[in-house]
């Protein structure tokens, strides 16, 4: 059931606002030929793109994920993700509760949840997710509401209460401070600006996974 999940894994999330001044489809293949391992839609705040544009630019994002076999997933919107068919949704605590996303996407597609406790995850695992993400790890500038820097903890416990689910650290990861993320034992990392802002996306994702075993270029 969690096969896909595999470590480590490199969740890339984007929204035209994440491209910094670059074609984000362009950095979406650039990030899909690097070797990440999911992406996540997260069309987000002032400038979001909407409707029809949305929609195209969506299925856009999924013609390339299906390219190179990456799970596409889409933040919030199930009526979206419904509508392309795509492989996953994405919720955090603010949007619908996990067992109506469960219901209303059915049992084939991947349904992730955003947790900061270990009341959250037993809540959201048994509403039925596949995978949870917690954090925010370090200090974000991607996210407006994030809450405060919860290091690693929040992770570990989780982890030692169910050593199966799949848990992604998200929040100001970088390859030079994801090892504490591995440490907690996390399947993965997922990620924004360290990868849409960097320079060379593949070397980028490349350190991300070499961080796993402690080795960087
Ligand atoms: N949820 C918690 S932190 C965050 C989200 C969506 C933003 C992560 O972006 P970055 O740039 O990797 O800190
Ligand atoms: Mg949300």
């Amino acid at each position: 059931m969690y096969r896909l999940f595999n470590k480590p894994s490199v969740y890339f999330i984007m929204g035209t606002q994440n491209a910094s001044g670059k074609d984000p489809l362009t950095v979406l293949k650039e990030a899909l030929r690097g070797g990440i391992t999911h992406f996540q839609l997260r069309e987000k705040g002032a400038g979001a793109l909407q409707g029809q544009e949305l929609l195209e630019f969506a299925k856009n994002c999924q013609e390339l994920c299906r390219q190179y076999k990456v799970p596409f997933l889409i933040n919030d919107d199930v009526d979206l993700a419904l509508a392309i068919d795509a492989d996953g949704i994405h919720i955090g605590q603010d949007d619908m509760d996990g067992g109506q996303a469960r219901a209303l996407v059915g049992k084939e597609k991947l349904l992730g949840v955003s947790v900061h406790s270990l009341k959250e995850a037993e809540i959201a695992i048994e509403a039925g997710a596949d995978y949870l993400g917690m954090g925010p790890v370090y200090g974000t500038r991607s996210k407006a509401d994030a809450k405060q820097p919860a290091g690693t903890a929040g992770i570990k416990e989780v982890i030692s209460h169910f050593p199966e689910v799949p848990i992604f650290g998200i929040g100001g990861i970088t390859p030079q401070n994801a090892g504490a993320v591995w440490h907690a034992g996390a399947c993965g990392v997922a990620v924004i600006s360290a990868l849409s802002e960097a320079e060379d996306i593949a070397r980028q994702i490349a350190n991300f996974k070499n961080s796993y075993t402690g080795v960087m270029i």
